[in-house]
């Protein structure tokens, strides 16, 4: 069965301030419908038709690049819609709050050393938050459309929280300041939908 495009959870001006909604319909409309589109006519008439995007990205090394690109890029964008929100932000609570105390020291320091994952990943990529093979919580990026569910990756492990800092996401509102883009995507992070990610890491 062909992929789709997910309907967002929330309207392309609900993030406003920190996420326009230009960049939103742009970002969701044309980049991640594009990834489906070159997506399914990438496995057309294959055997991955018949396989879930988690274990397209598991089993990536066997797949052509055009599906680790644009496989990738479904997966991510899928993710990255679901853990921002109106109304969110703040701080995490119970066992996702005190995971991040036990990785990180604090919430502060986890936010510090994520932003950075985000800022010195050069050119195009993500910032992740993942349940590493070793169960521990643990920061990682990712360049392209990679992710941390692939088998090609350098850090492998469940994701919990995405950050996408391809040019595309920011520019309309941040230009070239990424940093400022990172900073404010703190006030979007949905801390419910990242625990119950956790729950089922
Ligand atoms: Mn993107």
């Amino acid at each position: 069965m062909a992929f789709e495009l997910p309907k967002l959870p929330y309207e392309y001006a609900a993030l406003e301030p920190h996420i326009d909604a230009r960049t939103m319909e742009i970002h969701h409309s044309k980049h991640h419908q594009a990834y489906i589109t070159n997506l399914n006519n990438a496995i057309a008439g294959t055997e991955t038709e018949k396989m879930s995007i988690e274990d397209i990205c598991k089993n990536i090394s066997k797949q052509p690049m055009a599906v680790r690109n644009n496989g990738g890029g479904h997966y991510n964008h899928s993710l990255f819609w679901n853990n921002m929100g109106p109304n969110a932000g703040g701080a995490p609570q119970g066992e996702l709050a005190a995971a991040i105390d036990t990785a990180f020291g604090n919430l502060d320091t986890f936010k510090t050393q994520f932003a950075a994952a985000g800022a010195t990943r050069f050119g195009s990529g993500w910032a992740w938050l993942i349940v590493g093979t070793d169960k521990k919580l643990a920061i990682c990026s990712t360049p392209n459309q990679d992710n941390p569910l692939m088998d090609i990756a350098e850090t492998k492990g469940t994701p919990l929280l995405a950050l996408d800092v391809w040019e595309h996401a920011y520019y309309l509102h941040y230009q070239n300041r990424r940093p400022d883009y990172i900073s404010a995507f703190w006030n979007v992070v949905n801390w419910e939908e990242v625990a119950k990610r956790l729950k089922t890491a």
